[in-house]
Order: structure tokens, then sequence, then C-alpha cells
């Protein structure tokens, strides 16, 4: 997923416009987004002194639904870590002796509405930074099956409605194996994604900390899966992001198992366990900062099915497509003990 710069300076001219006719109230996640259903997104500078009264701002923190990684950042935060700290480099370990552990898992064995234990909800139609044309609801998303199912569809007032669900605050890790077995809809203007985005954001917005895109498909271009990672110095906004596709025959009739092993020094995919891509920071540079890898703090997961995009619709929509459905036969989340021992993560 991501950002134009374009939609930035338009968005931000927009958030501005939000600001004066919301007002300093308080708001709450769902109040906030059904509230602002039909606006576009809003982002602020992330060095505004506004952002400590930013009415967009949930409880988490987190100005949901404004945008594709729109967040609150505290700039005192952001300052107190060095710009010049190196990152990725020093960690000694036998990757082909590492082991995992099961720490988090939805098999989805269950009926009816996503365990709010586990998960959580992005609503709206903002675009999220990407022009999007569809609105996320919490009902096109059922659990049932042994399996979670997103529908995408159109309502009968016109509106292309679909889900997107995150971890954020309740799945939140640093490093990990991350596997997640799905079944792609299909059609033009489709564009499921299975991702993380920081948490926290401690190196500031998008993109300087950080998005891993661990699957992306887009429907005009069938059957070529894609992996990603965006950071300050590698993003979509200077055409410098680092990302690989694919071919997957079947990517949208059978179920495929989507994996990310980030580790403290690299970050590869896998596709039914064949490695679709890497990222090691210190092949592009000799002594990495957080510009190239901000991945030493916590993110989440997000599953999505967007309609249409900078990306999805390039070619444009069909929406005789319609309905699709992104299924998700589970997400399982393992931690590796050699790594933690020695990032000192627990
Ligand atoms: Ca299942």
């Amino acid at each position: 997923m991501i950002i134009s710069s374009l939609n930035k300076i338009r968005i931000a001219f927009v958030a501005l416009l939000v600001l004066l006719s919301v007002g300093f109230t308080g708001c709450k996640e769902n109040e906030v987004l059904e509230g602002n259903a039909n606006n576009e997104t809003s982002m602020l500078p992330e060095t505004s002194s506004n952002f400590t009264q930013n009415p967009m701002i949930d409880d988490s923190g987190f100005r949901v639904g404004q945008s594709v990684s729109d967040a609150y950042v505290d700039p005192s935060t952001v300052n107190k870590i060095p710009a010049e700290q190196i990152k990725a480099k020093g960690y000694e370990y036998d990757y082909d002796s590492l082991t995992y552990e099961l720490v988090w898992s939805d098999e989805f064995d269950y009926e009816g509405e996503l365990d709010t234990s586990k998960w959580g909800y992005d609503l709206g139609q903002s675009g999220w930074g990407n022009n999007e044309l569809e609105k996320y609801t919490k009902t096109n998303a059922v659990v049932g099956d042994g399996m979670l199912t997103i529908h995408l569809r159109k309502e009968e007032d016109g509106t292309v409605t679909s889900s997107r669900v995150a971890t954020r605050q309740k799945g939140d890790w640093v490093y990990g194996k991350f596997e997640i077995c799905a079944k792609l809809p299909s059609g033009k203007g489709t564009w499921p994604a299975i991702w993380m985005l920081p948490t926290d954001y401690r190196y500031g917005s998008w993109p300087d900390s950080g998005e891993i895109d661990i699957m992306e498909h887009v429907g005009y271009h069938q059957d070529y899966v894609s992996s990603s990672v965006h950071t300050k110095s590698y993003n979509h906004k200077i055409g410098t992001q680092k990302t690989k596709e694919i071919k997957l025959e079947g990517a949208s009739e059978e179920f495929h198992v989507y994996c990310l092993e980030w580790l403290p020094d690299k970050i590869i995919t896998y596709v039914d366990g064949n490695k679709l891509f890497e990222f090691v920071p210190t092949k592009y540079k000799t002594e990495p900062t957080k510009d190239e890898w901000p991945f030493d703090k916590r993110h989440h997961l997000l599953i999505n099915l967007a309609w249409g995009g900078d990306w999805g619709g390039a070619r444009g929509v069909d929406e005789s497509i319609l309905p699709q459905e992104f299924q998700i036969e589970y997400v399982r989340v393992y931690q590796s003990p050699e790594i933690n021992a020695i990032t000192g993560q627990k």
C-alpha cells in the first residue's frame, strides 16, 4: 500500500478543513469514522504542534480511518532517537538452526464476527492515502467455515463495501515469522493486501517508521503476487521502494501460504515455502540507520481488500466482477527464542 506525494499535499489541505469544521472535540473511533465517511484522507505534518489536540486521534493515539498509515506522532519521542544510530548490524545467529514458537494465532474456527480480542477494524471511505474507492465496514468481515471471508460487494446505493482488519494494539510484535493462508479475489479493481504497519511510529509518519507488505495482488495483473518494504530512504514517493513480484498460478483459485520472516537484520517473504523477496539493508548501505531500517520497533498485521485506488484501479475498475471474496484460512505468528535472546525481546 502506498501514498503519493500529490495526495499528501491534497489531504493536508482537506485535513485543515476538517479541523476547522469539526473543532477540537474529542471523538471516539467509530464516531470519527462514520461521521467522516465522505471526507478525503487527512494527514498533518508530524511536527504539527496541534497533534495533541487533534480531534481525529482515538483512544489509542491513532487517527484511525484517515489514511493508510496516518498515526499520531509525538515529536518529542521522535527526536529522542539518534538519527545516525547504526541499525541491522552486529546480530550473530545461525539462520539454519533458528527455532520458532507459536505466540499468536487465529484459526477462525468460530462463527460470526471477528474475535475482537485479536482484531480491530479500520472503517470508512477515506481513500486510505491511495485514492481507494471502497467503504470499509465491520459487517463485510465474516468468520465461518473455518475461515475469515472479506466480502467486496456493491450495495444498493452504489457504494462498494469491504473490510480492513488489523491487530493494532492487540497483536504487535518485533521480529518473528508470520504465516497467512489465503485465497485471493480476482477481477479488475480488486487489491487485496496482507501487510504490517508500525504501531508506535517512533521514527515519524509514513514512510519513516516503515511498512512491510507481505502480499499484494491487483486484479488486472492476475496471478502476480508481490512483497515490498517502505522506509524513509526506500519508498514509493521517491521511486526507491524495495519490491519483488512473482507469478503464482491459481492465486485466486487455491489457498496459498504467504509468509514473512522478520529478523533483526533482514526481511524475507515466502509463498508456499518458496522465497519471494528478501530485503537486507546492508546490501544497499554499509551502515544502515533508521532511514533504511526502521524495523526494530513493533508492528501489527493488517488484512484488507481494497477496490480501485492508485494501484488497484490503475487500469480502471470492472464492477461486473462484483461481488468478490478474500478468504483467510488462518493467521499464525511465531517468534524465535534465539532471536529474542540476542535482541532482548520477550
Ligand atoms: Ca481455519
